[in-house]
Formats: structure tokens, C-alpha cells, sequence
């Protein structure tokens, strides 16, 4: 069948979609249906009936307002999406939704819309596919061994975060991820060259990128030829410019930005059937002959026949690597760790380690690294500050793909957005690292993370004023309220060494989301607990110290300022107060707790409640309510000694102690 009919059936659905919505995105799934065609029918490697097939090629549409597009390639070949559910575009509940979300829709890869990000989730499956191959491929059996495609159009280019991911997917010579520009000229203003006229290709090639240039995005044999020379090419990654036609077959709307982001309107719609030649006039009607056409059952079940067959030959040659990789791939921990982990850490609390939180990070690191295989990661050129590098760990190797220390270089944004990919590509538990305060450059990335409710760590250091003399360009104050604040994000601020190890542990079992640790630059002193208080750490909040059952007054701490409340708890009750300190290393792990247990803590009665954390002070109203006190942060720092600052904003044991005098 003539694949110009095939492509038309993705626009007919695309701007059937979008006008059923009455919202969304036609012109950007009509102008790359072509190279959709081409890459879905003939060149991926898939299977519709196992979205899920450990070896399948990856696709990402990093331009997600094309979401049509994508919901209509997932329909057309055979996935779990039916036409109800293209009818059901971007309504409550559906399948379909404004712009693609995985978990929602079977075959979707990645949530994308934010633009950009995308292509940065591709470059970490690329990057996932290549240090995965590497660790478990022999020779004669390449069990792990897929391409990674991506969509992207002028938007992604646009943004900042294309190149920092482009340029480390270069240096990483990531040979099998293959971009596919959709070079419309077109954006959401108008035409580009107003605002964008950079030498695409000429940037690409400088990153150390195969560049296909002055490709015909509408001549699907020209596309093929294009992406077979982009596999051909195992050592570069390749980027394949399309020159497309945005909203290509609608007579009045296409090449213009007016077909970018609303629907073409119903007459519009109808002369655009008739432009393509398009037979059907009943909306969402695609033809049995078309169906069966573009359905890749049959092709992806045989290829992933092939694979299973691969795959149990591994098995029976490296029974013990074919197990391990299946059990990285079904992410899985491996069995016994947290027994020998859990020892550790009973030792630390028995010595009494001293260290700042960052460097308990790192010892958690060294023994969760001689016990996790899965682990990869590092630091946004911070290695020697976030303390990432493990014992043992070895730095990736561009050429052969072996170790598993990441140096992403000064690029906070791409780092957090590729580890999303690594974590969604799976077999890894990714994990980056930056100051606190830089967060923010990464922030989109975070949120994605808690969003598509995958396992990512960041490891944020320098957590307070504490950092000192750097100042308030690197101070943070209200980020670990942005962390709390952003739906299924789970934040740690450890008070010492064991709290630390708690966290990282969490974290690493933590399934569903992702994890934030708040880290100390300086030395935190540890805190003394019975059995029953370190099992509690794990639980997000607990009574660290009491001088009687029943508080009068209760003070809640994070991270370095729990020393301040010990301090101050101990002065009063020297003057026979009743008192509690509740250590709160994790208030999103404490919230999750049953009503028994934070009744227990914080109990209801106890309006006496003091809050310190060197940290934007407002957030602690939820746990002090409007009687309470907050010792903490209203402005932003100053660059000073740590001792100092603390002295000058007052967050001290003394003003703890104060608010709880005044309290009682
Ligand atoms: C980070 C981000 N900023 C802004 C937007 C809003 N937005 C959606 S599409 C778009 C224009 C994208 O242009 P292009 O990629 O060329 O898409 P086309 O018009 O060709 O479909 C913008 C600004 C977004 N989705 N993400
Ligand atoms: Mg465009």
C-alpha cells in the first residue's frame, strides 16, 4: 500500500482528534506523519501486543503538543488504544491526554511537553541502553541492543537544555540515538527566522553528531534512506533534518502558524480530506485495508520471538548474568542487601559517627555500591563537594560503555532530565548530584520525575546558610519548601550519619517517585537512639529525645538544626520542662504514616510547638499551626563564616529556647 495513504490516515486522526477537543495540536502530527510512516512501519523495532519488551526500540515524541500524532501511530500499529480513546482526546480520565504521559497510555515512553526535555529523556534511554549492553552482552549475544528515537522540532532546539544533553550525548558517542528534527520553520509567533537562526546542522556537527541534512520530510523513501545510514553509523549519534510542511494537507492552514496549537476548524477539516484525497468522510473512520496495513503484530511479536530465543540461549551460557539481568530489568533489588546494609548502619549509631551529612552520603554510597550493582549516576561538576564518587565506582568510558560514574559536566538541567530517561529505560537506579541551590536549573526535570512517578535520587548538598562564605547566590532558603511542596516528591534533610544512611536506603526502595537528599556541608554531631528510634527513622519523623511522656512543649528539627533543638531541650529540661524533640528528616514520609503513630509523635494536645530549620520558616506553620513559633529563614542569606550567619539571622539553640519559654 502506498505509504502516502498510510501517513494520511495518522493526519486524518490527528485533526479529527483535535477538532472532536476542540483543542490541541494538528499541525505538528500532519507535518511529521511521513517520517512517523516511515520509522513506526519499517524501521523500529516494536511490539504492540508487549509495550513492555525489555529490548524494544524506544521512541519519544520530545515535541509533545504532537501528542495526536503519537496516540494515532499507537492506535494505527496495534497497541491497546482504541479509537474510543482518540475520541476521548484530552478528556478527564482518558488514555489520551493533552500531551502524552507514560503510565496513562501503553507504548508511550515518556510525559513530554515541556519542550526539550524530551530529547533529554532519549539521550538517558541511549545512555541506559549502551551501559546496560555493555554489562551484560557477550559475544555472539547481544541481549541488550536497541536504538532510541526521538521527535523533536524547533522548540526543543530552541531550548537551552538541547544543548547541554546534545553535547554529553556527543562525548558519550551515544551511536545509537537517532533525532528526528521536524524542521517546519514554523513556531507558536510564526515563522522562525525572526528568533532562530542558528546553523542547526553546524551545531550539531560540533557536538560530534552525524548530521543528515536537507532531507524531505514528505518523501518517505528519502527518510528511510536517511535512517538506515543514522544505524549505519554505531559511534556518532546521528540527527536527521526534515524539512516538513506544519499541517501539511490543509489548503489554507498549512506552512503557517495557524495550524500550530487550535483545531483547523470543520470546513477546514473537509477540505483537507479532499487535498489528500482522503476517500472517508465520517470522522475517526479508517478503512480495514488500512488497519491491516499499518498493524506491526505480527513484526513485533517475531522480534521479540527472536529476542526470547536470544535471550534463553544467554541464559543457558551465563545463567548467572541472564539472571541478573533479569532481575535488573524487573527492578528488583538484589536479595540479602538490606540485611548487610542495615548492619552497617547499626554500627554507625553504636560508634557515633561525626561527619557532615554529604560525607554520610557517600559512605552510604560506598556500601550501597558494594551491594547494588544498579547504580549509576554522579554530579553536575560537583564531584568533590556533593561527594558522589564511591569507593569502587569507575568513571563511563565513552568508547566501550563500562562504568558506571557519571560527569555531567556543568549542565544541572540535562543531568536530572537523562536520568529520568535512565530510570524510565530501566535496569538502573539513577541518582545526580548538585548544590541545593541549583536545584532550580534542574527544577522542571525534578518535578517531571515526582510526575511520571519514577525512581530518580538527587543528592543536593549544601543545604542552608550553613555553606557560609559562598552567600546567598548559593544559599538556599526556599528550596526544600519547593522539593515539599511538588506533588509525590519525597525530600530527606538528615540530622547525622544514620538518618543519612535511612534516606539513601528509602530512597533506593522508594518504587513510585522520586527522592530528594538535603545534605549538610558541615559536620553534624550524632544523635543518640534506642533500637526502636532508628527503626523509627525510616518512618520520616520520630521522638528523638524526651524528658518526660508528656510534653509540655514539643520543638521539631531537620537536618543541622536538630543539634539547636537538642541543645535547647536539654536547657529546659534542666528547668524540669517537659519536653520533646521530634527529629523530622522526611515530613512527606511522616504524612504517609497512620493517625496512631503521628498521634503518638505530635500529639494533637500539644499546641506548645516549636519549629527550627534553616529554612523558609512559613512552611513549618503546618506542623506548628498559628500558636507555634518558627525559628528559620525570611530572607535571603549573606555571605559570612556558617557561625556567623547563624548568629545574625538567630537561629540558634537560644532563640529555641526562648520560643519555648515564651510558649509555655
Ligand atoms: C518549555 C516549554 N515552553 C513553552 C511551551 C509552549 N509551547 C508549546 S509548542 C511551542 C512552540 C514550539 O514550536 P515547534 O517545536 O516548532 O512546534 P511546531 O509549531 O512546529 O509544531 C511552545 C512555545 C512548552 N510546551 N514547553
Ligand atoms: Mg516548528
Amino acid at each position: 500500500m502506498d505509504s502516502k495513504i498510510l501517513a494520511d490516515a495518522i493526519r486524518i486522526l490527528s485533526m479529527d482528534g483535535v477538532q472532536k477537543a476542540n483543542s490541541g495540536h494538528p499541525g505538528a502530527p500532519m507535518g511529521m506523519a511521513d517520517m512517523a510512516e516511515v520509522l513506526w512501519r519499517r524501521m523500529m523495532r516494536h511490539n504492540p501486543k508487549n509495550p513492555t519488551w525489555a529490548n524494544r526500540d524506544r521512541f519519544v515524541l520530545s515535541n509533545g503538543h504532537a501528542s495526536m500524532l503519537l496516540y494515532s501511530l499507537l492506535h494505527l500499529s496495534g497497541y491497546d488504544l482504541t479509537i474510543e480513546d482518540l475520541k476521548q482526546f484530552r478528556q478527564l480520565h482518558s488514555r489520551t491526554a493533552g500531551h502524552p504521559e507514560t503510565h496513562l497510555t501503553p507504548g508511550v515512553e515518556t510525559t513530554t511537553g515541556p519542550l526539550g526535555q524530551g530529547f533529554a529523556n532519549a539521550v538517558g534511554m541511549a545512555l541506559a541502553e549502551k551501559s546496560l549492553a555493555a554489562q551484560f552482552n557477550k559475544k555472539d549475544f547481544k541481549v541488550v541492543d536497541h536504538h532510541t528515537y526521538v521527535f523533536l522540532g524547533d522548540g526543543c532546539l530552541m531550548e537551552g537544555i538541547s544543548h547541554e544533553v546534545a553535547s554529553l550525548a556527543g562525548t558519550w558517542k551515544l551511536g545509537k540515538l537517532i533525532a528526528l528534527y521536524d524542521d517546519n520553520g514554523i513556531s507558536i509567533d510564526g515563522e522562525v527566522t525572526h528568533w532562530f537562526t542558528d546553523d542547526t546542522a553546524a551545531r550539531f556537527e560540533a557536538y560530534g553528531w552525524q548530521v543528515i541534512e536537507d532531507v524531505d520530510g514528505h518523501d518517505s523513501q528519502a527518510i528511510e534512506k536517511a535512517i538506515k545510514a543514522a544505524k549505519a553509523n554505531t559511534s556518532q549519534p546521528t540527527i536527521i533534518m526534515c524539512r516538513t510542511t506544519i499541517g501539511y494537507g490543509s489548503p489554507n492552514k498549512a506552512g503557517s502558524s495557524s495550524s500550530h496549537g487550535s483545531p483547523l476548524g470543520k470546513d477546514e477539516v473537509a477540505l483537507s480530506r479532499k487535498q489528500l484525497g482522503w476517500k472517508y468522510d465520517e470522522p475517526f473512520f479508517v478503512p480495514q485495508e488500512i488497519y491491516s496495513a499499518w498493524d506491526q503484530s505480527e513484526r513485533g511479536g517475531k522480534d521479540e520471538a527472536k529476542w526470547n530465543e536470544l535471550l534463553a540461549s544467554y541464559t543457558e551460557a551465563y545463567p548467572a548474568e541472564a539472571a541478573e539481568l533479569k532481575r535488573r530489568l524487573a527492578g528488583e533489588l538484589p536479595t540479602g542487601w538490606e540485611a548487610k546494609y542495615d548492619e552497617t548502619v547499626k554500627a554507625w549509631q553504636k560508634e557515633g559517627v561525626k561527619v557532615a551529612s554529604r560525607k554520610a552520603s557517600q559512605m552510604s554510597l560506598d556500601l550501597l555500591g558494594s551491594l547494588i550493582p544498579d547504580l549509576i549516576g554522579g554530579s553536575a561538576d560537583l564531584s568533590p563537594s556533593n561527594l558522589t564518587q564511591y569507593k569502587g565506582v569507575v568513571d563511563f568510558d565513552f568508547d566501550s560503555g563500562e562504568g558506571t560514574y557519571l560527569r555531567f559536566g556543568v549542565r544541572e538541567f540535562g543531568m536530572m532530565a537523562i536520568l529520568n530517561g535512565v530510570a524510565l529505560h530501566g535496569g538502573f537506579i539513577p541518582y545526580g548530584a548538585t548544590f541545593l541551590m541549583f536545584m532550580e536549573y534542574a527544577r522542571n526535570a525534578v518535578r517531571m520525575s515526582a510526575l511520571m512517578g519514577i525512581r530518580t535520587i538527587s543528592v543536593f548538598t549544601h543545604d542552608s546558610i550553613g555553606l557560609g562564605e559562598d552567600g546567598p547566590t548559593h544559599q538556599p532558603v526556599e528550596q526544600a519548601a519547593i522539593l515539599r511542596s511538588t506533588p509525590n516528591m519525597v525530600t530527606w534533610r538528615p540530622a547525622d550519619a544514620v538518618e543519612t544512611a535511612v534516606a539513601w536506603k528509602s530512597a533506593v526502595k522508594r518504587l513510585d517517585g522520586p527522592t530528594a537528599l538535603l545534605l549538610s556541608r558541615q559536620n553534624l554531631a550524632p544523635q543518640a537512639r534506642t533500637g526502636e528510634q532508628l527503626a523509627q527513622i525510616e518512618r520520616g519523623a520520630y521522638t528523638l529525645y524526651e524528658s518526660a511522656a508528656q510534653p509540655a512543649v514539643i520543638i521539631i528539627a531537620t537536618g543541622s538544626e536538630v543539634e539547636l533543638a537538642m541543645e535547647a531541650a536539654r536547657k529546659l529540661a534542666g528547668e524540669k520542662v517537659a519536653v520533646r524533640v521530634v527529629s523530622m528528616p522526611s515530613p512527606e514520609r511522616f504524612d504517609a504514616q497512620d493517625e496512631a503513630y503521628k498521634e503518638r509523635v505530635l500529639p494533637k494536645a500539644v499546641k506548645a510547638r516549636v519549629a527550627v530549620e534553616a529554612g523558609w520558616a512559613d512552611w513549618w506553620y503546618k506542623y506548628v499551626g498559628l500558636d507555634g513559633a518558627i525559628i528559620g529563614m525570611h530572607t535571603f542569606g549573606e555571605s559570612a563564616p556558617a557561625e556567623q550567619l547563624y548568629e545574625y539571622f538567630g537561629i540558634t539553640s537560644e532563640k529555641v529556647y526562648e520560643a519555648a519559654k515564651a510558649l509555655l
